[in-house]
């Protein structure tokens, strides 16, 4: 009996301490969480004007866990290589192969920190359970470490396909040997034929758009068509004509990957790029690395019907961020409640492309000071993040500057507010949608909500002009359910009703997103044990292109 009663004693010990580990990993009770599906969201993980202090890939290293708690899935972070000088923000790149590592351009660190710590904070990131996407600026080269004469003529900078002058020897900044680094990684020296143009003549000291001339040479096609041919941007422009150039670029894809384990790619101005040269660049890099490496261009055009040229020229290949939908909510924003709601996501990839969308709010180019300053007003920011935190179309990307602030313009951190809303799509943002996109200015959207997600399921407005309410449906598997506005900005409850609607309410000028009150479900957040690295997409659904028109 003693020995029955020591097994039976045991084995209650065993089922306690397996019961406790269980519970450990699942502090929400659900046993099948690997099943359970999880929403992606991007965070774009710099802003202009950070200070040149070499401390960023720190902050990533030392906010993982963090960011990964609130559901931040993937960090876009930005350019890790060496630029014109320390505190270039990236985009004028001088060497791919240098991340902080060779003393080139009067500094071994880059802007945001050293080589070494920029591994780190990729491998910091995948221990909290996020991919990392590195920022590839392949259309020019800057800070060239001499010159060479090259013959060249002069460009209407406003058609360039129009010549402007007879062909005359120009001494360009073309000449790339990377002293510091010498053949390390790479032996590749640029010369001046692996470029097709620079906008400035070192020996007059004159400011044109010079065409190279050459066998073979001429502005890649194609390309954007504003100015007449858009390949020309800045600095010395890559020439993706020329095969060493693809090789080179293709070496380095593969290297990268390999040296740095991130798990995707942001790419810069690709509309400056031809657009046959990533779908090629992409495919090498995807087979060699033997990795899916999600990518997101940036096409920077609010005319949807460019974003979809490109899509068909690249095959679906690429996500790309949906600058339509900025320029939307930044026009809502200016419009003082005159904008008509219901447009909101008219001719944006958001609605058009649901799953090539990468959906944003604002970005480093939007910023006040910048080339594309475009600033959603302070107010409009929560209904904006609203809209593409809590629905079903895009891949959402929130912006440093938003969630941290911007201290060289007194712009005030957004987080209080974008957190709940981080949350909503953590928690709630899933199932069946029901779109009630019907008035100029109260708009709204419900998810029903999925049973592997217990107790998700919500109800979002926004308005840009008076408060009001809506009639809207969440699913008769909530009747009776009591909800409540996770945002904060209402106190009071809503109560669905047997048929599974409710009356929700939202403020003038504002955002409401109303969640089930938690009974049983745990609100601790998720620790990052349940969601163990895998290096697989973390989205609701793969990249898909959709037949259009
Ligand atoms: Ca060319
Ligand atoms: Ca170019
Ligand atoms: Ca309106």
């Amino acid at each position: 009996m003693l020995t029955f009663h020591r097994i039976i004693r045991k084995g209650w010990m065993f089922l306690l301490a397996f019961l406790l580990t269980a519970s450990l990993f699942c502090p929400t009770g659900q046993h099948a969480k690997a099943a359970a599906p999880f929403n992606g969201t991007m965070m774009q993980y710099f802003e202009w004007y950070l200070p040149d202090d070499g401390t960023l890939w720190t902050k990533v290293a030392n906010e993982a866990n963090n960011l990964s708690s609130l559901g931040i899935t993937a960090l876009w972070l930005p350019p890790a290589y060496k630029g014109t000088s320390r505190s270039d923000v990236g985009y004028g790149v001088y060497d791919l192969y240098d991340l902080g590592e060779f003393n080139q351009k009067g500094t071994v660190r880059t802007k945001y920190g050293t080589k070494a710590q920029y591994l780190q904070a990729i491998q910091a990131a995948h221990a909290a359970g996020m991919q990392v996407y590195a920022d590839v600026v392949f259309d020019h080269k800057g800070g060239a470490d001499g010159t060479e004469w090259v013959d060249a003529v002069e460009v209407n900078p406003s058609d360039r396909n129009q010549e402007i002058s007879g062909t005359y020897q120009i001494q360009a900044w073309t000449k790339f040997d990377f002293p510091g680094r010498g053949n390390t990684y790479s032996s590749f020296k640029w010369r001046w034929y692996h470029f097709d143009g620079v906008d400035w003549d070192e020996s007059r000291k004159l400011s044109r758009i010079y065409k190279f001339r050459g066998i073979g040479k001429a502005w890649d096609w194609e390309v954007d068509t504003e100015n007449g041919n858009y390949d020309y941007l800045m600095y010395a422009d890559l020439d993706m004509d020329h095969p060493e150039v693809v090789t080179e670029l293709k070496n380095w894809g593969k290297w990268y990957v390999n040296t740095t384990n991130i798990d995707g790619f942001r790419l810069d101005a690709v509309k400056h790029i031809k657009f046959s040269f990533f779908p090629d660049w992409l495919s090498y890099v995807r087979s060699q690395t033997g990795k899916p490496l999600f990518t997101v261009g940036e096409y920077w055009s609010y005319d949807i019907n460019k974003l979809h040229n490109y899509i068909t020229k690249t095959n679906g290949t690429m996500s790309l961020f949906d600058a339509p939908l900025h320029n939307k909510f930044y026009t809502a924003s200016k419009s003082g409640g005159a904008f008509d709601m219901r447009t909101l996501m008219t001719n944006t990839l958001m609605k058009d492309q649901p799953t090539l969308a990468v959906t944003f709010v604002d970005n480093h180019d939007t910023e006040p000071g910048q080339a594309l300053q475009s600033w959603v007003d302070p107010w409009f920011k929560p209904l904006a993040y609203a809209f593409i935190l809590t629905r079903q179309e895009g891949y959402p990307c929130v912006f440093y500057g938003d969630y941290y602030g911007i201290p060289q313009y007194n712009i005030p951190s957004l987080k209080s507010k974008i957190d709940p809303l981080l949350i909503a799509r953590r928690d709630y943002a899933y199932g069946t949608q029901h779109d009630y996109l019907d008035h100029s200015d109260i708009i709204g959207w419900t998810r029903e909500g999925v049973t592997e997600k217990p107790g998700s399921g919500l109800a979002a407005l926004i308005t840009d002009g008076p408060g009001g309410s809506k009639w809207m449906y969440v699913g008769k598997q909530h009747a009776g359910k009591v909800f409540y506005d996770l945002t904060g900005n209402r106190s009071d409850t809503v109560t669905i009703n047997s048929d599974g609607w409710g009356e929700f309410k939202v403020n003038g000028g504002s955002v409401s997103v109303w969640v089930p009150r938690k009974t049983t479900v745990s609100t601790i957040a998720r620790p990052i044990t349940t969601r163990p690295w895998t290096g697989e997409f973390v989205r609701w659904t793969e990249p898909r292109l959709v037949a259009w028109p």
